[in-house]
């Protein structure tokens, strides 16, 4: 079975039974104008998560691994928005209100919409979500396993945020999690260190670290011939 570089040790897959999950690669966080702006962050640290999440997209296609994308966001009533998350922050300009980029965070509008170097391609399943996990609100969970995925790569933002509530509620519902360090990102650099080490401590209590060029690399090997069936 391929198997990844990573802590606290390899991460053993394979390429049948495993999906890519980009997580909310919106503009609404990664690009200025949107919701991340809106809480006060300095969108930018969130931007260098897009090339090297677009080199393991690139490859996962390639490899033909299935590939789901999730958004965060509402409908354009806001009535699948808890009142709790629309008053969260005395925000001047929040959910739902008018933006640079559209209404922040709803559904159909341009800051809703991925990032242009990750946009998804037809067959790509996109989840949309009212919550921070993926799980939460969604048939995630039903398309996974209508595919009998076992095991999940997963890119995008937040490290602390979204990214670590959906491999919290992806443990919990027995998928193993691969999560790659440079193709996560937080706007506060202290939390995407120990979001990260959160994830692989205690023998990997909710998954596995790795970075984008180590799980290139194993995809490549899984894709060469083996030694032993060359010359055969
Ligand atoms: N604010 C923040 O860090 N994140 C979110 O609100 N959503 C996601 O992480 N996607």
């Amino acid at each position: 079975m391929p198997s990844v570089a990573a802590e606290p040790y390899e991460f053993e897959f394979d390429p049948r039974t495993t999906a890519l999950l980009v997580i909310d690669m919106q503009r609404d966080f990664v690009d200025p104008g949107g919701f991340g702006e809106a809480l006060g962050n300095d969108v930018s640290l969130l931007r260098k998560a897009v090339p090297p999440t677009k080199r393991v997209l690139d490859a996962c296609r390639a490899a033909g691994l299935f590939i789901v994308h999730t958004r965060e966001g509402h409908r354009p009533d806001l009535s699948d928005c808890p009142p709790a998350k629309l008053a969260r922050g005395r925000l001047s300009c929040g959910i739902g209100d008018n933006g640079p980029m559209g209404r922040i965070l709803v559904r159909g509008e341009y800051g809703h919409d991925f990032v242009d170097e990750l946009q998804p391609r037809p067959g790509e399943p996109v989840v949309d979500k009212p919550g921070k996990g993926s799980f939460y609100a969604t048939d995630l969970d039903t398309i996974l396993k209508n595919r009998g995925i076992k095991q999940l790569v997963v890119c995008g933002v937040t490290t602390e945020v979204c990214v670590h509530t959906t491999v919290r509620e992806a443990n919990d519902r027995g998928y193993d999690c691969l999560v790659l360090e440079d193709c996560v990102a937080s706007y506060f650099p202290e939390f995407q260190e120990v979001g990260l080490k959160m994830i692989k401590a205690q023998g990997g209590i909710f998954g596995w670290v790795s970075d984008s060029s180590r799980f290139l690399a194993a995809l490549q090997d899984a894709a060469s011939p083996q030694p032993s069936a060359i010359g055969r």
